[in-house]
């Protein structure tokens, strides 16, 4: 362990699992390193569960108020939410288990734009951390900590807990030191400072995280991977609506509105945003770059590929075999990637400054355009905004993409109004569905609705739309953005009351 841990007095304090879990209290603020199930801590939350488990069946209340970067794995947010312990979670989840306490009212949720997290914590939006648990892979011996696989809202909770857990995960490679980039100049408001980052390849903090260690409470020893999930093989939607992106991005290079090699990507969760960067891959592009907030496995082949020289991020969303790559070529991949912390990989200064192209997946659209990315029926969460509003306002090009349909045709992803908006129609410039691509730049609201009916929904709800569009422009109050308002929400409701939009 030594080798990991090159301070003594670090290595003085290392402690078990369990040890370590009772530094943690009833209604306590936990905030943990990880982002996108990557560089989350393990050991001590599967600990604080069986903890939490223990007090419950004791007849004893226990539950915390949980903090991270975005979403994390099942040893963290699944195995907490089965124990019932999370009283309150921002600000992003993935979990399916934690998904369900959060439906069925048991756990509060606080959905936030990830690049905003940071500052919100410093202003004392979430309260006062008690304590922070971060997952590094080593310590230097002058006492600071090499992350690991993510660098999220790490630096800032260590700086603002009062006291601090680190887990060292024997697990990633030691040599993956050198990939992250913590910009230490992060100040509050009137004393906020120019991010000098002109280039996705710059550098322009430090390497690792100075910790108080005053402040440490334990060092917990771990060796287990992160939670990666499998990416299915594009289906044909995916690989049709990566085709029409692709069209649509030779399009603009032909009319000299991008440079061939494009313009900084970000790219979303899911398989259809990796099913881009795959056809990307394949492409004629060149010297492409990446300014995003996950590396997926499509940017990780570009990368390896050539196609793409450099990718900043905060984190990575691998499938299991492409972390084993990573884990096996750290020294190649740690030269072209930089993991920043996320209020510098979604800061809006940087994704305006780098005119980033934005490509993000979405629940539904209305005929306007505006997006639904996170409520299922307007009240059902499915995972968060994430960062898809922090790139989609700020970007060069927002792109969106979902099949036209969902639950094998029962849903239309396009709707006459969305039952709750996370990204308004000035934020959506493109929507791209398997059967078309609406640019919808410069339209307005009644010409982007007939653009968006006639290129991206599915001929079963075509007609549909076409109907619900004339009777809105018949009975509307204003014409501005015609709405029949008793049936703007009448197909979600048919779905709730009938299993299906079409009826
Ligand atoms: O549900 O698993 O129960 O079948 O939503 O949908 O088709 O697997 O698509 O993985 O691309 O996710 C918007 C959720 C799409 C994602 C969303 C149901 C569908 C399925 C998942 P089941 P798919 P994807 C960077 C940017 C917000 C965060 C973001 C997302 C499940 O892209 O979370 O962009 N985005 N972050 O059946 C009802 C519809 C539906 C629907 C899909 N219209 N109505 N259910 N589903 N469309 C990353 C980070 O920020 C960290």
């Amino acid at each position: 362990m030594k080798d990991r841990i090159k301070n003594e007095a670090f290595f003085a304090r290392i402690a078990s699992a369990e040890d370590a879990a009772t530094l943690i209290n009833h209604n306590d603020i936990v905030a943990t390193s990880g982002f996108t199930g990557a560089g989350y801590p393990k050991a001590v939350p599967e600990a604080l569960a069986q903890r939490i488990t223990a007090a419950h069946t004791a007849g004893k209340e226990f539950s915390i108020r949980l903090l991270t970067g975005a979403s994390t794995g099942p040893q963290l947010d699944g195995a907490l939410a089965q124990a019932n312990g999370i009283a309150f979670r921002a600000p992003y989840n993935g979990d399916s288990h934690l998904r369900a306490r959060i439906n069925d009212g048991s756990t509060l949720y606080l959905d936030t734009h990830l690049g905003q997290v940071a500052q919100k914590a410093r202003q004392g939006q979430y309260g006062k951390p008690n304590i922070a648990i971060i997952e590094a892979i080593g310590v230097t011996p002058d006492g600071h900590l090499i992350l690991s696989s993510s660098v999220g809202n790490s630096p800032t909770w260590a700086q603002l807990s009062d006291k601090i857990i680190v887990e060292i995960n024997t697990w990633q490679n030691p040599e993956l030191v050198g990939i992250h980039d913590i910009w230490p100049h992060v100040r509050m408001s009137p004393d906020t400072q120019f991010i000098p980052l002109a280039h996705p390849g710059d550098r322009i903090g430090k390497g690792t995280l100075p910790i108080d260690i005053d402040r440490l409470a334990a060092i917990v020893i771990t060796d287990e991977p992160d939670r990666n999930a499998p990416f299915a093989e594009p289906d044909q939607n995916a690989r049709t609506i990566a085709a029409h992106v692709l069209d649509f991005l030779q399009h603009e290079v032909k009319q000299g509105r991008l440079p061939s090699s494009l313009l900084p990507l970000q790219s979303g969760v899911g398989n259809i945003a990796n099913a881009v960067l795959e056809e990307l891959n394949n492409s004629q592009f060149e010297n492409l770059t990446g300014f995003s907030e996950v590396i997926q496995d499509g940017m990780l082949s570009m990368l390896e590929s050539g196609r793409m020289t450099v990718a900043s991020a905060s984190s990575f969303s691998l499938s299991p075999e492409a972390a084993q790559r990573i884990n096996e070529n750290a020294s190649f991949f740690r030269e072209k990637i930089i993991l920043r912390q996320q209020e510098i990989s979604n800061s809006p200064e940087l994704i305006r400054r780098l005119g980033i192209i934005a490509m993000n997946g979405m629940i539904e659209a209305d005929i306007y355009g505006n997006v639904n990315s996170t409520c299922v029926m307007g009240s059902r969460i499915q995972n968060g905004i994430g960062g898809s509003g922090d790139f989609a306002r700020n970007a060069f090009l927002s792109i969106f993409v979902s099949p036209s349909t969902a639950k094998g045709g029962k849903i239309s992803a396009f709707v006459p109004m969305v039952p709750h908006t996370d990204h308004i129609l000035q934020d959506v410039q493109i929507i791209v569905s398997e059967q078309g691509l609406a640019d919808l730049r410069g339209l307005a609201p009644v010409e982007r609705a007939r653009e968006i009916i006639k290129n991206c929904a599915h001929p079963d709800y075509r007609p549909l739309l076409e109907d619900y569009f004339e009777q809105a422009r018949k009975h509307s109050f204003g014409q501005h953005i015609p709405h029949h308002l008793p049936s703007a929400l009448a197909w979600h409701q048919r779905y709730i009351e009938t299993g299906s939009m079409a009826g």
